[in-house]
């Protein structure tokens, strides 16, 4: 299997705050070493860099707007006199307005913003940049290059991030990026599957009124999980895309026993759907000694959960999500796809 990777991420690490205290993000550098260095070992495949995309290619998931937001707010940060990184601290919820933008960077920064996990840095619209056009080329390979299956490594991750927010370390929403490309470029249908611990509501948001990509999702249950306020089993679509979202939430604990029988719920829907392609969002902070999840796959699972969705016999972009602890991600985020390609 192809995998595409840049060093480029490493322009990003921001902070957050954990427990009122600001740290640096559970969602760092390391992250994408360990990943890489298992790709390696393992000998998955070949390792290319990704090929530069215009910001166009970024328009069907998020607004152009938003885009230039993300591509300004450090320099506008700058200008108001602070070099330490930009975090959004205020937000236009309920019956505040969101229907107009701030001028003052602060003000934008919470009205394009879910959370606190976002830092702007000097180096994040690059590195944002590159993990998005990573998911486009892992998607050009098996669209163009009649590749069955390639991996974005991408990071940051995208899956929290909509039309117009950022949040939960995501700017730009790789898979949906990914996925909207393959429906430009001759895909009728496209499913996207994510299976990281954490609900994936940028992709829901960003497809909810649309019928020609299905989206499923496996997380803990928003009731006691991060985004708290998405993934319920109740979000089913709307307009035409009433019907093509699917939430499967599951118990604080959930083991294999559990996730797998949710999984295989998820991948009959999909080959109920029959999609031109997959593209699975693939966090593996499921994992029983995650940090900040409360899931307790084990290793070996993750082979089980590529052999399950290799069994659907579709092409599928693997694109990389959460997963925190860092000493295991790279076996369980590449068990996935050695199970995928021994099945
Ligand atoms: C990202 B992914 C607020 C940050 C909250 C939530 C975890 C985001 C997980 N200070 N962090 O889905 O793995
Ligand atoms: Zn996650």
């Amino acid at each position: 299997m192809l995998t595409f990777y840049s060093d480029t991420h490493r322009l990003h690490h921001g902070s957050e705050l954990k427990d009122g205290v600001l740290m640096p993000c559970f969602e760092m550098p390391s992250r994408a070493d360990t990943v890489l260095n298992r790709v390696l070992q393992q000998q998955l495949g070949e390792v290319l860099p990704p090929q530069q995309f215009g910001v166009e290619h970024y328009a069907g998931a998020h607004s152009l707007r938003y885009l230039s937001f993300l591509q300004t707010a450090w320099e506008e940060w700058r200008a108001s006199g602070r070099d330490h990184h930009a975090l959004p601290l205020v937000w236009p919820v309920r019956d505040l307005r969101s229907d107009l933008e701030p001028e003052f960077i602060d003000g934008k920064l919470g009205f394009y913003a879910m959370d606190a996990g976002v830092a702007i840095t000097a180096g994040t619209w690059q590195a944002v940049k590159t993990s998005a056009d990573l998911a486009l080329s892992g998607m050009e390979a098996i669209q163009r290059g009649g590749q069955h299956a390639a991996f974005a490594l991408c990071r940051p991750p995208g899956h929290h991030a909509a039309h117009e927010y950022m949040g939960g370390y995501c700017y730009l929403n790789n898979a949906a990026i990914a996925a909207q490309y393959a429906r430009s470029h001759g895909a009728k249908r496209v499913a996207v599957l994510d299976v990281d611990y954490h609900h994936g509501n940028g992709t829901q948001s960003i497809f909810y009124q649309r019928d020609d990509v299905l989206f499923l999702s496996l997380h803990g249950d928003p009731k006691n999980s991060y985004p708290y306020f998405s993934g319920h089993r109740d979000e089913l679509g709307a307009g035409n895309g009433f019907g093509y979202n699917l939430n499967l939430p599951l118990p604080h604990g959930t083991d294999w026993q559990g996730y797998g029988a949710a999984l295989q719920k998820a991948c009959q829907h999909i080959a109920g759907y029959a999609p031109d392609v997959l593209v699975v969002s693939l966090g593996v902070d499921t994992f029983k000694d995650d940090p900040i999840s409360s899931f307790r796959l084990e290793n070996d699972d993750y082979l089980r959960i590529g052999q399950m969705l290799a069994r659907l016999g579709m092409p599928v972009l693997f694109v990389l999500e959460g997963g925190y602890m860092v000493d295991d991600i790279g076996v369980n985020a590449v068990n996935v796809l050695q199970g995928f390609e021994a099945a």
